[in-house]
């Protein structure tokens, strides 16, 4: 239960689709991969190998649980937004995290999973989301940090998803990368208010920001070297740019919005290096990400009580609108027998 946790390392997806391959498939194969060599797009209905279609139903139902999921930090601080603007601002930004969730399950489902599946694999506990959804929203300048750096984040590792391989998630996600765009700024926003308000305001943003930092660095996934998904997603275009690639671009385009906040940033060794012209930032406590992976992080158990109550609350909801559509069909059949 509540299990995140990384798992060995399998043997690659690549090893086994070549080790089942009948011979009739190492032609489709070689069509499959020629596809993706040329930039054009898998369809649905296009022939995949299984290890292929089995890492887009975990990682895209994965990443349509995290905005499910990413309602709640969020959602926390629905009541208590400071004023009206504000909270028209944030219920829009929440409502947006829950579109996309259902884009991206209802690309999960041409896979051929349906998405009450995937939702039993969240509720479960058997399926992941990421780990940055299970820290606590504890002040409002959370908000702010949530919008610039969960979504800063979100944004550097979404923009290459427009080309993965995989047309329905790619399409997904053009839409999803203009609105997290406009979420970005949101947050930066509500960062740079409370840096030019009071000193108790700016502190808040700078304990939001101490706070946020590490985990949203571990957003993108363990480094290269223990990265046991990167190489075939690399090779099918899934991926264009390593963990370790897109967490160096993210901190190059942070760094600076933060010095601009006059905020600084909770790590000694954070030095620009002038020769490669990119920050170095010091290591990542990768056991307190295992850990959050595991279930023990700060809000996990409450993450996912909280969505099986909601489930369970909806319920009837679900029945209710069944029973409807039932009682429709069952009347229109019967009114098209009265005119025959
Ligand atoms: N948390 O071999 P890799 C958002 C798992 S959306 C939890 O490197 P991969 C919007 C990984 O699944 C945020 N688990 O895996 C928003 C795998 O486990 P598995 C979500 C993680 O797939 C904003 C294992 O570790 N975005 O924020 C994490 O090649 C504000 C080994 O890792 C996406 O899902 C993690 N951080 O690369 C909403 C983007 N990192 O499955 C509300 C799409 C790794 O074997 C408010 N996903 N793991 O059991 C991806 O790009 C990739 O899946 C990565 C991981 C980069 C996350």
């Amino acid at each position: 239960m509540y299990t995140q946790a990384l798992n060995e390392k399998p043997p690659s997806d690549t090893a086994i689709s070549a080790a089942k391959a009948r011979p009739e498939d190492a032609a489709k194969l070689a069509r499959f991969q020629a596809i993706i060599d040329a930039e054009e797009k898998i369809e649905p209905n296009d022939w995949m190998p299984d290890g292929y279609r089995r890492t887009l139903q975990r990682q895209i139902s994965q990443h349509a649980h995290s905005e499910i999921i990413g309602m709640q930090p969020e959602g926390n601080w629905l009541t208590r937004a400071p004023s009206l603007k504000r909270k028209a601002a944030l219920l829009a930004k929440i409502q947006d995290e829950a579109g996309h969730g259902h884009y991206l399950y209802s690309a999960a489902e041409t896979l051929g999973i349906s998405r009450e599946q995937y939702y039993e694999q969240l509720l479960s506990g058997r399926a992941k989301y990421s780990s940055i959804f299970n820290y606590p929203t504890l002040t409002w300048a959370d908000m702010g940090a949530v919008g610039w750096l969960v979504d800063g984040a979100a944004i550097m590792n979404q923009i290459p998803l427009c080309r993965c391989s995989y047309g329905p998630y790619a399409r997904a996600m053009i839409r999803v990368c203009k609105e997290e765009s406009f979420h970005q700024r949101q947050g930066f926003e509500i960062m740079l208010t409370l840096c030019r308000g009071t000193p108790a305001q700016k502190a808040m943003a700078q304990d939001a920001l101490d706070r946020f930092w590490w985990p949203v660095l571990m957003m993108f996934g363990p480094s290269d070297k223990d990265s046991m998904h990167s190489a075939d997603s690399a090779k099918w275009k899934i991926k264009r740019f390593s963990n370790d690639e897109l967490r160096e671009k993210f901190i190059d385009a942070t760094v600076p919005q933060g010095k601009f906040l006059g905020l600084t940033f909770p790590d000694p060794h954070l030095t620009f290096n002038d020769t490669t012209g990119h920050w170095e930032h010091g290591p990542i406590d990768w056991s307190e990400f295992k850990r959050v992976l595991a279930g023990d992080g700060p809000c996990n158990r409450q993450r996912l009580r909280n969505r099986r109550t909601s489930e369970a609350d909806g319920t009837w909801v679900r029945e209710a609108a069944l029973a409807y559509a039932e009682k429709r069909r069952q009347r229109l059949a019967a009114a098209k027998v009265a005119a025959e």
